[in-house]
Formats: C-alpha cells, sequence, structure tokens
C-alpha cells in the first residue's frame, strides 16, 4: 500500500542521472571553537501524555564514547553551539559540549566512523544560500577522538543546494559509511559510495515525490539482513515508512505508525537505544521542546519512552541518522 505513494512519474528518469558534483574543492570546514554544554531542562523526563508520539545495526554508528550506548548530537542553529549527549539506554547521563560552529550554514549531517579507526565522526553540509557564505556547497567530515574534535576533511563539494545529505551508513557492507542524498526540488535519491572520506561511486534509488522526506539511515537495521535502511516521513500525510535496503537496491517498504503531520514531529535519532539489539527512533517536536524515543521491534512499533524535553527550540536534535 505504501509504495503506492510514491510517486515515480518522469522522475525515475532524473534518478538515472548521477548526483552532480562539482570538482574537488578543497576549502574551509567547519571552524570549531568551544561552548557550553546543552543541559536537559531540569534533568527532568518528559511527562506521559498527549504530547508523546504514539501510534500504533551497527552499535557503533553514535557510541561517541565508547561504552555500548548510543548518544545523540544537538545543534543549535542560533548560537552555534554543538553537544553530545551521552545516554545510558534511553536514559540521559550527560552532556558534553562539542566545538561550537558559527556560521549558520553548516548542517550536521550524518554520523558516522568514517575513517574506521572506531570512534564516530561528524558530516557536515553547507547548503545555505545566502549572501555572503562563501562556504555554501562545501561538505566536510569532522574526524572525532570520543567527544574530542581531532581534524576535519573536506569532501567533495555539490554547488546545488537543493541536494541535501540526509544520512549515511554502510549500504555497500565495505566498512565506509556511504552518504543518503536528496534532492529537495527533483526527488531524486543518490548514494555516494565512500571509500573513508574519498567519493568512489554514486547509486541511483528510486525518486519519491516530494511530500516525502528522508529523515536518516543512521546503520539502522529493521529487518536484520545486514544492511541499513532508509526512514521516511511524509510531512503532508503524517505517514511514515521505512525503506528495507538490500545493499545499495531498495528492497520493500514497510509503514510505521502516522504521526499527525503539521504539530512539530520529527524523528531525528535511529539506532538501538534499549539495548535488544533492534533499531529505535527518536523523535523530536521542534514546537514543544519533547523528545520520545519509539522502542521498535523490527519494524513493529512496541512502545514509546520519553526523553527529556529541551524547551530551547534553537537546538536540533541531528541525528545518529
Ligand atoms: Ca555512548
Ligand atoms: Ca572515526
Ligand atoms: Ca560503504
Ligand atoms: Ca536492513
Amino acid at each position: 500500500m505504501h509504495r503506492n505513494r510514491l510517486s515515480y512519474l518522469s522522475l525515475v528518469f532524473a534518478a538515472l542521472l548521477a548526483l552532480p558534483a562539482s570538482a574537488v574543492v578543497p576549502g574551509p570546514n567547519p571552524e570549531p571553537a568551544q561552548g557550553p554544554a546543552l543541559q536537559p531542562d531540569g534533568g527532568v523526563r518528559a511527562v506521559q501524555g498527549d504530547s508523546q508520539v504514539s501510534g500504533g545495526g551497527a552499535v557503533l554508528n553514535s557510541d561517541f564514547n565508547g561504552d555500548g550506548s548510543l548518544d545523540i548530537v544537538w545543534r543549535n542553529y542560533t548560537t552555534g553551539a554543538n553537544a553530545v549527549w551521552l545516554l545510558n539506554g534511553p536514559n540521559f547521563v550527560s552532556s558534553v559540549a562539542l566545538p561550537s560552529v558559527t556560521n549558520p550554514g553548516w548542517f550536521i549531517a550524518a554520523t558516522g566512523d568514517f575513517n574506521a579507526d572506531g570512534n564516530v565522526d561528524i558530516l557536515w553540509r553547507n547548503n545555505l544560500v545566502q549572501p555572503g557564505n562563501t562556504q555554501q556547497g562545501l561538505n566536510s567530515v569532522w574526524l572525532m577522538d570520543g567527544t574530542n574534535f581531532v581534524s576535519s576533511v573536506s569532501l567533495t563539494a555539490v554547488s546545488d543546494s537543493n541536494w541535501r545529505i540526509r544520512g549515511a551508513g554502510d549500504f555497500n557492507g565495505d566498512g565506509s559509511p556511504d552518504i543518503v542524498w536528496r534532492n529537495f526540488a527533483t526527488g531524486a535519491n543518490v548514494l555516494w559510495l565512500m571509500n573513508g572520506v574519498t567519493l568512489t561511486s554514486t547509486v541511483s534509488l528510486p525518486p519519491v515525490s516530494l511530500d516525502w522526506v528522508i529523515y536518516g539511515s543512521g546503520d539502522a537495521d529493521y529487518d536484520n539482513n545486514g544492511t541499513p535502511d532508509i526512514v521516511w516521513r511524509n510531512t503532508k500525510t503524517g505517514a511514515n515508512s521505512i525503506w528495507l535496503m538490500n545493499g545499495t537496491t531498495y528492497s520493500a517498504s514497510a509503514a510505521l505508525p502516522a504521526v499527525t503531520p503539521n504539530i512539530g514531529w520529527e524523528p531525528n535519532a535511529f539506532g538501538d537505544y534499549t539495548g535488544d539489539g533492534k533499531p529505535d527512533i527518536i523523535w523530536r517536536n521542534f514546537r514543544t521542546g519533547v523528545n520520545t524515543l519509539w522502542q521498535l521491534d523490527g519494524t513493529n512499533f512496541t512502545m514509546s519512552l520519553s526523553l527529556p524535553s529541551v524547551g530551547d527550540l534553537n537546538w536540533e536534535l541531528e541525528g545518529p541518522r
């Protein structure tokens, strides 16, 4: 039923084209500087109730401190501050400030271990078209040592701001996270297969109508076939769907429960937070600041768990994805 909603139409031809990438442009990377850590509101858990989202992989991807529990990444687009929340399962433990990035054009696009050193790295894209933003189109990876910034590496630049990075996961199983791109003007979708931080080839995925947005992959493997899957949300209808991938090939869609559209809920982090080996989804409501974890059993919704809320709506939950 779900696939019926995915409009292929003439876009199928657009997907046959590789994602246009301009020449490799070594350029400036997000400039690190220190900032304060993001603390949860009052350190309390969100209340259960109407504000809950309800309805009926690879562990490493965002385990910054190597304790076996996934962590989550935040960015404040007003101040430029960035933070990691260290979690114990779905429970908040502590907050660590990452270097801040004051250019608001830089978005945290994905997480993954791009240099295969066992430390989670952070993928950035600058796609803000704005006078004076000379870094628009650049892509960069922050190589990390735990929660410490080590260095930044430029990736191939993509000047067309309609192309947005929506996640990363190792689709072809070679150990390097691959990058998920979606074109917000044409509906085309493309994987960049990477060798570390180097683009080696592109793979077109089926195009999808513009009501649907990719929210992430992040190595979350919902059907346990060894390949990360891709989570979609229809921002018009509130429908949610997982693309079950077979390597770099789309194989099937699985519907998740719908979540009312236009009231602020977005699925922003993907991974196994409850420790049962099955990936979960963390939702943030960008209008209320409430954060909620969906525990999943494969592609089936099990229950909602509260995470601490963050009432400062300038903070955006950025992954793992
Ligand atoms: Ca951790
Ligand atoms: Ca790394
Ligand atoms: Ca790969
Ligand atoms: Ca899978």
